[in-house]
C-alpha cells in the first residue's frame, strides 16, 4: 500500500457487550462517556462510534435522552465524528435500534450486515460478585441471542437513516458471507460509495480473530467492491491490537476501545479508551503510517460535515 495513506482510527467507547462489573474504566454515565470519547479523539481517534448506558445501572439504553445527555459535549469539545450505533441490545427492535440515530442525525451509524448467532455466554463464568442485578442475566442469555439483521432491515435503515438523513454507514461484517450481503445491497444502489466496512473478527457466532480469516475477507471485499471502498479492521478480545497491527499493515484502518476489548495487553486491563488509541497510533507511527484528522477522514469517506449534525 501506498504509505502516503492516512490510518483513520475509530474508538468504541462502551459499547453493549461488556458491563460494570468486568471493568471500572467502562464508561456508562454521560460525563464518563463524553470524557472518555473526548480523550480517545485527542489521542488520534477520528471516529467516535457511541452507545448509550443507563446512567443509574450501566445497562444499554436506545433512550435518544440518553445519548443527548453526552453528543453535544463531545460535538462541541472535539472534531471528531460521530458514529451512532444501531446494533442494539438483545431484546431490541430494528425500529428501536434506530431511535437515537434517527433522533441525532449523526454523520455515521453503524449497520450490522447479517443475522447471526451473537454471544458473549462464556464471559459470565469469570465473575462472581457482580455489581449490578442485570448484570449476570444480560451475558448468560446472549447464548440464545440471534442478531437480527435481514435484508428487509438492513434497507429500511438504508432508506430511513442513509435516505433522509444522509448518514454513511460503518457497515459491520462478521463473515464473509456479509460482504455478500453488503454486495447485494450496493447491486440495489441501496448505499453511496465509498462504503466503509468494517471487518469484524473474533466475536462467538461470527468469523474467529485469524489473520487468515483477515486476508479472505480482505480479499473477497477487493473482488467484490474493487477499489471503491475504505476498510478497518476489529478484533475482539485480546485480538484487538495484533488484527489492528495486521491492518495497518495491509493497508486498512482499525478500530480499538472498551467496547471490543477491556484489555491493554494480554492479562493487563486497559485503563481507558485513550490508552488503547494512544497505543495502535504508536504503533501506526512506528510503521511510517500517518494517523488521519477527523476532516481527513471525513474527506476520505465522502461524509456530510459536522454542522450538519442534530445535536
Ligand atoms: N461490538 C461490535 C462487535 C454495533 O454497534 O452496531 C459490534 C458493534 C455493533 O459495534
Ligand atoms: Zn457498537
Amino acid at each position: 500500500m501506498s504509505r502516503n495513506k492516512k490510518i483513520i482510527i475509530t474508538c468504541a467507547v462502551t459499547g453493549a457487550i461488556h458491563t460494570p462489573t468486568m471493568s471500572k474504566a467502562l464508561p456508562y454515565k454521560a460525563e464518563d462517556i463524553a470524557r472518555e470519547a473526548i480523550e480517545a479523539a485527542e489521542a488520534g481517534a477520528a471516529i467516535l462510534h457511541l452507545h448509550a448506558r443507563d446512567p443509574l445501572d450501566g445497562s444499554v439504553s436506545l433512550n435518544p435522552d440518553h445519548f443527548s445527555a453526552f453528543l453535544p459535549v463531545i460535538h462541541n469539545a472535539t472534531d471528531a465524528i460521530i458514529n451512532i450505533s444501531t446494533g442494539g441490545s438483545l431484546k431490541t427492535t430494528i425500529d428501536d435500534r434506530m431511535a437515537p440515530a434517527s433522533a441525532a442525525s449523526p454523520e455515521m451509524c453503524s449497520l450490522n450486515m447479517g443475522s447471526m448467532n451473537f454471544s458473549f455466554h462464556p464471559l459470565a463464568d469469570k465473575y462472581t460478585d457482580w455489581k449490578f442485578d442485570w448484570e449476570e442475566e444480560y451475558i448468560r442469555s446472549s447464548e440464545g441471542y440471534i442478531f437480527r439483521n435481514t435484508f428487509e432491515d438492513i434497507a429500511k435503515v438504508a432508506r430511513q437513516l442513509g435516505g433522509e438523513h444522509n448518514i454513511k454507514f460503518e457497515h459491520e461484517c462478521y463473515d464473509v458471507g456479509h460482504l455478500y450481503n453488503l454486495h447485494h445491497c450496493v447491486r440495489n444502489n441501496l448505499f453511496k460509495a465509498p462504503i466503509f466496512i468494517q471487518f469484524v473478527l473474533g466475536i462467538l457466532g461470527g468469523i474467529g480473530a485469524e489473520i487468515d480469516n483477515l486476508v479472505f475477507m480482505k480479499r473477497t471485499a477487493d473482488r467484490l467492491f474493487g477499489s471503491d471502498y475504505q476498510w478497518s479492521v476489529l478484533g475482539a478480545g485480546h485480538a484487538q491490537i495484533p488484527l489492528a497491527t495486521q491492518a495497518l499493515m495491509m493497508g486498512g484502518n482499525v478500530r480499538v476501545g472498551l467496547e471490543d476489548s477491556l484489555l491493554y495487553a494480554r492479562g493487563e486491563l486497559a485503563t481507558s479508551n485513550a490508552q488503547q488509541v494512544g497505543k495502535i497510533h504508536r504503533i501506526a507511527e512506528e510503521l511510517g503510517y500517518e494517523i488521519a484528522t477527523p476532516d481527513e477522514a471525513r474527506a476520505m469517506l465522502g461524509l456530510k460535515g459536522k454542522s450538519q449534525v442534530n445535536f
